[in-house]
């Protein structure tokens, strides 16, 4: 057998020379420029060493904002909406299954009179025939859908999302809520969002109680690009709320958004004095405020629905704004405040940056409280 492995030897010898010369003969990176004169060949070799100088920055990666309301959400779908799945171990909806969904219900803050014509339903056609999870999720999701829809359609999307052909004329947007809701953050990314759809933005900032609500405002405005119209400390609100308007107006901007000082709504002095607010507006323009949207801290609960009567008594609110959605797992309360209210949410926010807010849309929406 020595001839055999003569032979193999052989064979390992002639690949590794073979292997050898390719690396010898791999040629060096050149970059070839189709000229023979030195000075066209300067600023092109400048190019190239600039480029190679340049460091490579992998390209920012774009969130959608469903995905970020799904992120957002995931609180409340690890906590209590996931929880479904755990109601489908055994082959069918048994009373105890169904007694486990009424409460998980109530933990996701859904109104009485909704989880007890949900749970006739569910008992109603369990007796047709057994849900699959994945059956009784398009079931639910029809439900709730059909509680929203109808209050949903009234939002004036126009009023949230610019359109250049549109008559030029100033929308007006006052926002209100209790203290630490959101309303300066919310303005913040609504007037980053406009001014990149390529809105004008004036923001007139009301709350002059506290210098540094205005300064906080201001760092946005900046950011975005938006006027901000500021008064003094402890000046008139509904003054700094007119000149905000009156700027508006002269520079024939597209919106001008309110920024207002936040106050319990059992507060009668305070919610009067907003009330003046809007009502000075009208002295420019009797059809504003064209919105009055009050914005509700997820967490707030079913306690939401007490601020909203109180706002919506002392001013008559368009819409609603719902913040905080990322950090609390109530966020599914929508729902109820929404067919409670009969008030639309015109926006939705899942964080602090200027993409976490967006239109409210009710697929998107129970699609991240509800799918995987
Ligand atoms: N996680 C999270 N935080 C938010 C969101 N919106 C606002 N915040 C935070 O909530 C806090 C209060 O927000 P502000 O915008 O100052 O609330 P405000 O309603 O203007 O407060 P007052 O003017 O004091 O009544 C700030 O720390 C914000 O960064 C959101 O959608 N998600
Ligand atoms: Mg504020």
């Amino acid at each position: 057998m020595d001839w055999l492995y003569i032979i193999v030897q052989g064979l390992v010898i002639i690949y590794a020379i073979y292997v050898f010369r390719k690396i010898l003969k791999r040629p060096k990176k050149t970059h070839v420029i189709s000229t023979d004169k030195d000075d066209e060949l300067k600023p092109q070799l400048q190019e190239i060493l600039k480029a190679e100088a340049t460091p490579v920055v992998a390209p920012k990666k774009e969130i959608s904002f469903k995905d970020r309301l799904k992120l957002g959400l995931s609180r409340s779908r690890s906590e209590v909406w996931g929880k479904l799945t755990n109601l489908f171990s055994g082959p069918a909806l048994t009373e105890d299954t169904i007694d486990s969904l009424e409460e998980l219900l109530y933990s996701a803050d859904i109104g009485t009179a909704t989880v007890a014509e949900l749970i006739e339903e569910v008992k109603k056609k369990a007796k047709d025939g057994n849900f699959t999870e994945e059956s009784f999720k398009t079931f639910l999701f029809d439900f709730l859908k059909g509680k929203m829809e109808p209050v949903q359609e009234k939002v004036d999307h126009s009023l949230y999302q610019f359109d250049k052909s549109a008559e030029k004329k100033t929308k007006v947007i006052m926002v209100v809520g209790v203290n630490g809701a959101g309303k300066t953050t919310t303005i913040g990314k609504l007037a980053t969002k406009l001014r990149g759809q390529g809105a004008s933005v004036v923001v007139g900032a009301c709350d002059t109680f506290r210098a540094a609500a205005v300064d906080q405002l201001q760092v946005w405005c900046d950011r975005a690009g938006a006027t901000m119209i500021r008064a003094k400390e402890g000046a008139n609100p509904s003054g700094v709320g007119y000149d905000a308007l009156q700027a508006a107006i002269n520079q024939n901007a597209d919106y001008c958004i309110l920024d207002t000082a936040g106050r319990l709504h059992t507060k009668e002095n305070l919610m009067d004095e907003l009330a003046k607010s809007k009502n000075v507006l009208a002295k420019l323009d009797p059809t504003a405020p064209h919105q009055i949207l009050l914005v509700i801290d997820a967490i707030t609960g079913q306690n939401a629905l007490r601020q909203a009567e109180e706002f919506h008594k002392t001013l008559g609110l368009t819409g609603l704004i719902f913040t905080k959605c990322d950090g609390s797992s109530k966020a599914g309360s929508a729902v109820t405040i929404v067919e409670q209210l009969k008030l639309p949410i015109a926006y939705i926010g899942v964080g602090e940056t200027a993409e976490d807010l967006d239109v409210f849309n009710i697929d998107d929406y129970l699609h991240a409280l509800l799918d995987n």
